[in-house]
């Protein structure tokens, strides 16, 4: 399947290996890699003059090297889009030491199909000055879900039943689908956050190029900068739900306002061309805003339900505004969520939405709206609670997933052995 951009401009990866092999052939691979190309030394002839030459189309590279060659290479990435080279040669995602649902690598995302659901952990961290950091809290969450989804016992392939008490449904673990990609790659001594960032850009856009659905664990709330903008290709409108007790529309008047970080990443949202409507939720921070060299004024795009109205008079305004027409992203910062403390969020603020309303909340929007993916941030590294955020976070993705694999109603059903059934 075609999962590349031919307007796009790509670059050859910087330490191609070429080892030959005894059929007169030449072996394509990384340092480190375990995939292998085999190709007829023409083609390595041809890649070594792409070497010394400006970054290509992905037109001018199918005419050059043949469509079926141009997309092994870039499905090996051994072919890099050139606007994320710089973080992409740096290596691109390892994978969970205990995945949730079965494991898949990067170089097997063209093999989702639509409907399929991906798990990834961003640890992304754009502010250093916090006690708690968030950057692996996203693993939590995994592990959460991983306890919730396991057969157990263990992963092999026994058909069995996925059962939710809260709904009263069911789902065959078949059916379930759900692939986790692991954690984004990141060096500490060489990357950046926007290298971490474009990693997810770039993993979210194959994913979503598949139709199948991202589930994105952070990391910070600047990684909705990095999902959000994945989005574009495939989604030409999209809306955003963001979760949050912070509008994260930060503006300071200042030089760091051209920094992108997690108090402000919704100044970038906003600005996308394919983001038609942001609807904030739960937001009910109160701080100081400076005005100087400033102007106050309403973005038409946003609208905003805040926890106290959420609490008190419940989501019908939402109900009643949303557009039905659009798929939606979702954006979920854990510090909306009430009874949140340190260490389970590094910004927590008093009040918050309770489980059940939000749970509610979330079986309308997964029933009535076309919600393409899923994020959830600023989940605390530290060990947190049996029943905290982490497992609020992996209750609302398996939801996601029992509506969007077809999950059926199990109302006083019980698991008997056949010989009982005539007793
Ligand atoms: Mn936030």
């Amino acid at each position: 399947m075609e999962h590349s951009n031919l307007t796009q401009l790509y670059s050859l990866h910087p330490h191609l290996r070429y080892m030959p092999t005894q059929d007169q052939r030449l072996e394509i691979s990384l340092p480190f890699g375990k995939k292998r190309l085999r190709a007829k030394s023409h083609l390595v002839t041809k890649l070594q003059s792409l070497k010394s030459r400006a970054p290509q189309t992905g037109e001018a590279l199918v005419a050059y090297l043949g469509a079926a060659v141009f997309e092994a290479l870039i499905k090996y990435f051994f072919l890099l889009p050139t606007q994320a080279f710089d973080a992409l040669s740096g290596g691109i995602c390892l994978p969970a030491m205990q995945a949730a649902g079965q494991a898949i690598t990067a170089y097997d995302l063209d093999t989702l199909v639509e409907h399929d659901a991906v798990l990834l952990h961003t640890p992304i961290s754009t502010t250093i000055n916090n006690n708690i950091s968030v950057a692996n809290g996203g693993r939590w969450v995994r592990a959460q879900l991983r306890q919730m989804l396991h057969h157990p016992l263990g992963d092999s392939a026994l058909p069995g039943d996925l059962l939710d008490l809260d709904f009263a449904d069911y789902l065959a673990s078949q059916q379930l689908r759900l692939y986790d990609l692991g954690d984004v790659s990141f060096q500490p001594t060489t990357d950046n956050a926007s290298h971490i960032g474009e990693r997810t850009t770039y993993l979210c856009q194959r994913i979503v190029a598949q139709g199948a659905y991202p589930l994105l664990l952070g990391g910070d709330h600047a990684l909705a900068f990095y999902s959000i903008a994945a989005l574009q290709e495939r989604y030409s409108r999209l809306g955003v739900i963001q979760f949050d007790a912070h509008t994260d529309l930060y503006t300071l008047g200042a030089a760091c306002d051209e920094q992108l970080n997690h108090a402000n990443v919704m100044n970038w949202v906003r600005k996308m061309q394919h983001v038609q409507s942001i609807w904030q939720i739960g937001i009910r921070d109160l701080y100081y805003q400076p005005t100087e060299n400033l102007q106050a004024i309403q973005d038409p795009k946003i609208q905003t339900l805040s926890a106290f109205e959420a609490e008190t008079t419940g989501y019908h305004r939402l109900w009643s505004n949303m557009d039905p027409n659009l798929p939606w992203f979702i954006s979920f910062d854990v510090d909306v969520l009430a009874g949140v403390d340190c260490p389970e969020t590094a910004t927590p603020v008093l009040g918050g939405l309770s489980y059940y309303s939000l749970l509610a909340c979330f079986e309308q929007l997964y029933a009535n709206y076309n919600v393409v993916g899923l994020e959830f941030v600023e989940i605390g590294d530290s060990s947190p609670g049996a029943h905290g955020a982490a497992a609020i976070a992996a209750r609302l993705i398996s939801r996601f997933l029992f509506h969007r694999r077809g999950a059926k109603v199990a109302r006083n059903t019980l698991y008997i052995k056949p010989a009982e059934a005539n007793q």
